[in-house]
């Protein structure tokens, strides 16, 4: 990444391109108050919240992932790049939201037992609530119990377990497992996402879909729960 220049940088001089350059140069460097501030911008140049999502918060992630991978970044680092992108995504998170459209379904979604990421799984939550589900978000760290007692809770259409880890990947299976035990896996729609899956793992554990990110699973939601709804 290149180093933050030293002399003040006037926003409305960068073009688009180098604007998101910046975001993800701060939000590499922890810089949460700048990415802000370029989020901002980003909105006021008449980017979407979409893209400003994609092409500046998670692109930058993106880079903090493979260097954090190759040893160039450590834990303190990637947690201060972590907070600079959920202080961007509050910035996005109500204009993603905005839609207006009456709640198309209701999700169940958390990060499974043993794991703390949650950053893409927030994201997956934003994306839902703009294309008109409503969320309940569980956080990190969630027992099959905890699973189960929301579902009762709150009976939503779809649950959606998020794993970052090969470690707790295989924890999903526990929580269908359970959900099977109970006699009510049929009732729901079971969505599986994180960057260690993919599709043969979500059949093997018997997911109804694996989402590679927030986009396909909104698809696969409303693909899903349109299947859902024909066959009542
Ligand atoms: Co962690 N970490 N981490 N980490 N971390 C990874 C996952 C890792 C791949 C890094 C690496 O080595 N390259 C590696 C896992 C290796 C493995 O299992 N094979 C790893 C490790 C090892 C660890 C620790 C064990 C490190 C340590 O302590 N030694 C530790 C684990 C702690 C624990 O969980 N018990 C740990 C800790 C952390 C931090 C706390 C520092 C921080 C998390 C902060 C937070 O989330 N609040 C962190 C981070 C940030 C990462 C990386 C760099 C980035 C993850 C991320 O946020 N990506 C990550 C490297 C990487 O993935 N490249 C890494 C951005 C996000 C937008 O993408 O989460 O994939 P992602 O979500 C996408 C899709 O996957 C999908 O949609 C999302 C949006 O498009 N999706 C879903 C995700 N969930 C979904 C659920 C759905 C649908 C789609 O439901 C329907």
């Amino acid at each position: 990444m290149t180093e933050q220049p030293e002399e003040e940088i006037n926003l409305p001089d960068l073009s688009v391109e180098e604007l998101l350059e910046l975001m993800m140069d701060d939000l590499y460097d922890g810089y949460a108050d700048e990415v802000v501030t370029e989020v901002q911008e980003a909105l006021a140049r008449g980017m979407t919240p979409y893209d400003v999502l994609t092409q500046g918060l998670v692109a930058g992630m993106d880079i903090v992932g493979a260097d954090f991978r190759d040893g160039i970044l450590f834990v303190p680092e990637v947690l201060m790049a972590a907070k600079a992108m959920k202080a961007g995504m509050a910035v996005l998170r109500p204009l993603l939201a905005e839609t207006g459209a009456p709640k198309i379904g209701k999700m169940v979604i958390g990060t499974v037992k043993g794991d703390i990421h949650d950053i893409g799984k927030n994201l997956v939550g934003m994306m839902m609530e703009g294309a008109g589900f409503e969320v309940i978000d569980l956080g990190i760290n969630n027992s099959a119990e905890k699973y189960l007692a929301a579902i009762e809770a709150h009976q939503p259409d779809i649950l959606g377990m998020s794993a970052l880890l090969t470690t707790t990947m295989p924890y999903m299976r526990v929580v269908i497992d359970a959900l099977k035990e109970k006699g009510i896996r049929q009732n729901l729609i079971v969505l599986v996402g994180g960057a260690p899956l993919n599709a043969a793992f979500a059949e093997d554990i018997e997911a109804d879909a694996y989402c590679r990110d927030a986009a396909v699973a909104v698809e696969t939601a409303k693909k899903l729960m349109a299947l859902r709804k024909a066959r009542t």
